[in-house]
């Protein structure tokens, strides 16, 4: 079977995930870069590809997958070690709600086409993009810490790095970005600091990915 290859860009958080998830499973891939600055998701040729004109896409298998939770789902049946998604099915229920909790209702909201959409279509100034760009974060983050804390441990959940640290590290490093104070969420920058010890966070952190020149 060929390498895995992902479809990547450095900042993308969605992408950010599918390495993390890659690398907590020991999956040797290739990278193909896809410049979202330079609009390359939206190419007819990339669109052949993924419909939906968004990284990540991995190729994998003999099939081309697309949705980054839809891709660790199939990595944690196809590589079951270290499992990223519980089996019981209450805790398997609470660990995929933080990660859509991240994914579903916290990063759509910011991402590139909707803040583009904001400023070019709809006018606003870039402060008012980048207010709203914060706002999202203010509402989902506390609620996370919320959610996370009874059954946290050094991760999201227990002890052990699940899906949800895999989505919490790239939207922290986005809040970051937009100098989000992040203080009041001492469970949620616990897990952070827990999974940028490991090795399989850290190397997918976009400061290490090759940036498109
Ligand atoms: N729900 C999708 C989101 C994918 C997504 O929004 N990717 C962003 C980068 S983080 C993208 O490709 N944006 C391009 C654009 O907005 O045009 C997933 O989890 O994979």
């Amino acid at each position: 079977m060929p390498k895995p290859i992902l479809y990547d860009y450095w900042r993308s958080s969605a992408a950010y995930r599918v390495r993390i998830a890659l690398n907590l499973k020991a999956v040797d891939f290739e990278r193909r870069q896809v410049n979202l600055l330079e609009s390359e998701q939206r190419s007819d040729d990339y669109k052949a590809l993924n419909p939906q004109g968004l990284v990540p896409m991995l190729e994998i298998d003999g099939h081309r997958l697309t949705q980054s939770l839809a891709i660790i789902n199939y990595l944690d049946l196809r590589y079951p070690n270290p499992p990223l998604i519980p089996v019981l099915a209450a805790d398997r229920a609470h660990v995929v709600a933080m990660a859509m909790a991240v994914a579903c209702d916290i990063h759509p909201l910011n991402n590139l086409r909707v803040l583009k959409y904001l400023k070019n279509e709809l006018g606003h100034s870039q402060d008012e993009v980048d207010a709203w760009y914060r706002h999202w974060i203010w509402e989902g983050l506390p609620a996370l810490e919320a959610m996370a804390a009874p059954q946290s441990g050094r991760f999201l959940f227990g002890d052990a790095p699940t899906g949800a640290d895999v989505c919490l590290v790239p939207q922290l490093y986005n809040a970051r970005r937009f100098e989000v104070p992040l203080d009041a969420y001492p469970t949620l920058l616990r897990a952070e600091t827990n999974a940028n010890d490991l090795e399989a966070f850290a190397a997918a952190h976009p400061d290490r990915q090759e940036v498109p020149a």
